[in-house]
C-alpha cells in the first residue's frame, strides 16, 4: 500500500509502496478514507518532538474495516470507524475512573503496536507506527481499543477531523476547563484545533470569545466559528486589546492552541483573577517556562489537556451526531482536499499559515 515515510526531520515526507502485515490478535485493518494534517505531525517532522524513525505520520483519520484479526469483537467488517490516537484500554487505573484520553496503552506504544512489533515494512527495513494508528497510508493497521465505531451516513472525509481537532478544541472548552455561559475566553492561535476552541466556547455559551492569531485569514476563520473579537497578535497588544474588550476585567478564561511558552505567558496575562489558562498547544521538548507566581496566588488555574480531556467512545460519536444536525462546522474547518502524493505541500501551507485543516483523501 502506499504510504507517506518520514526518514529525516525537516526532509520531505517519501510517499512510496510499503508492505502492511495482516491485524493479529486484537487488531483490525482499516481502509483508510481520509486523514486530516495537524500541527503536531509537523512538530515531529521539525524535530520538535522526538519519534523512532522512519515512521508514518498521521493520527486523524476514518475508514472502514476490512479485516479484522483475532479475538476482535467491538467491530466486524464493513463498519466505519474513527480512529482515536489514544487505544482506551477499558481496564487500567485512568480509564476506570474515567479519565481515558491518558489510559495507560498510550504508553505502550512507543512506535510499534501493542505488542512491541511493527506491521510495517519497506523491504526489510522496519517503519515505526505512529499513535498506533499511522494515518497517512491507504491502509493501516490498528489496537482494537483505538477504534471508534460510528454512523454510516456520516461522510468519513469529513469526520476524519473528529479524530483530533475536534475533540481536543471542544473537549478543551467543555471537558477540561468546564467554561460556564457567559464567560469571557481569549483563544490564542485559530489555526485548525483553536477553531474548536472558538467553536466549543460558542457551545458552551461564552458571551465574549476573543480569537488572536497573526494571520489576518486567520481570524476571518474564527469570527465565521463565532468568535465575537479578533485581535492581530502580529501588530497588536494582545494583553491591552483583550483589557479593552473586556472592559478592564480581562478573560475568565484563555486557550493556548500554538505550542509556545511566550504564548502561554501571554494567555495567563489576559485572565483575570480566579481565571483559568488551559494549554493545548504543544511546546518543543525541553522548553521551559517561567511565569511570575503572583498570577496564580490569586486564585488562577493553570492547566494542561491532551486530546480535550475526552472519552473517545463517548464524545466522539456525539459530536459527529451534532455535526450531521448542523449544530457543530466540520465542512468549514476544511481549506483543501489533496491527494497522498501532494501530502508535502499540505505540510508546507498548514507552516505558511495558510490553510486551517487539509484532508488527505485517499
Ligand atoms: P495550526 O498551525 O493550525 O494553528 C496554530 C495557529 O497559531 C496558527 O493559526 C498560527 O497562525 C497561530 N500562531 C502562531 N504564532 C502565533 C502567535 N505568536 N500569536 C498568535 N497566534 C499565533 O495548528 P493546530 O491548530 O493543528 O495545532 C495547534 C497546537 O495544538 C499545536 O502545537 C499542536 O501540536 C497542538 C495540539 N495539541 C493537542 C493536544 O491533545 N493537546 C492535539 C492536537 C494538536
Ligand atoms: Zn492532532
Amino acid at each position: 500500500m502506499k504510504a507517506a515515510v518520514l526518514y529525516e526531520n525537516f526532509q520531505p515526507l517519501v510517499v512510496e509502496n510499503l508492505e502492511l502485515e495482516g491485524p493479529k490478535d486484537h487488531e483490525v485493518l482499516i481502509k483508510l478514507t481520509a486523514s486530516g494534517v495537524c500541527h503536531s505531525d509537523l512538530h515531529y517532522i521539525k524535530g520538535d518532538r522526538e519519534h523512532p524513525m522512519p515512521v508514518v505520520l498521521g493520527h486523524e483519520g476514518a475508514g472502514v474495516v476490512e479485516e479484522t484479526g483475532s479475538g476482535v469483537s467491538y467491530v466486524q467488517t464493513g463498519d466505519h470507524v474513527v480512529l482515536s490516537f489514544v487505544p482506551t484500554c477499558g481496564q487500567c487505573n485512568y480509564c476506570v475512573r474515567g479519565r481515558q484520553n491518558l489510559c495507560d496503552a498510550r504508553y505502550q506504544l512507543r512506535g510499534k503496536m501493542l505488542d512491541g512489533t511493527t506491521r510495517l515494512r519497506s523491504g526489510s527495513q522496519e517503519i515505526h507506527h505512529f499513535n498506533g494508528l499511522s494515518t497517512f497510508g491507504e491502509y493501516a493497521v490498528v489496537p482494537e481499543d483505538s477504534l471508534v465505531k460510528i454512523r454510516e451516513d456520516a461522510p468519513l472525509d469529513r469526520v476524519a477531523l473528529i479524530g483530533c481537532g475536534v475533540p481536543t478544541g471542544v473537549g478543551a472548552v467543555i471537558n477540561t476547563a468546564k467554561v460556564k455561559p457567559g464567560s469571557s475566553v481569549v483563544v490564542l492561535g485559530a489555526g485548525g484545533v483553536g477553531l474548536n476552541v472558538v467553536q466549543g466556547a460558542v457551545l458552551a455559551g461564552a458571551e465574549s470569545i476573543i480569537a488572536v492569531d497573526i494571520y489576518g485569514n486567520k481570524l476571518e476563520n474564527a469570527l465565521q466559528f463565532g468568535a465575537t473579537h479578533m485581535v492581530d497578535a502580529s501588530g497588536e497588544d494582545v494583553i491591552e486589546r483583550v483589557r479593552d474588550i473586556t472592559r478592564g476585567d480581562m478573560a475568565d478564561y484563555a486557550f493556548e492552541v500554538i505550542g509556545s511558552t511566550a504564548a502561554i505567558n501571554q494567555a495567563l496575562a489576559t485572565t483575570k483573577r480566579g481565571g483559568t489558562t488551559v494549554v493545548v498547544g504543544v511546546t518543543p521538548a525541553g522548553a521551559e517556562l517561567t511565569i511570575d507566581p503572583d498570577f496564580l496566588h490569586l486564585d488562577r488555574v493553570l492547566m494542561g489537556c491532551t486530546y480535550g480531556s475526552c472519552y473517545p467512545r463517548a464524545d466522539m460519536p456525539m459530536l459527529i451526531d451534532m455535526y450531521m444536525a448542523r449544530r457543530l462546522k466540520l465542512d468549514e474547518l476544511i481549506s483543501a482536499t489533496l491527494k497522498l502524493e501532494d501530502i508535502n505541500s499540505a505540510f508546507e501551507a498548514l507552516d505558511q499559515g495558510e490553510v486551517a485543516r487539509t484532508i488527505i483523501r485517499y
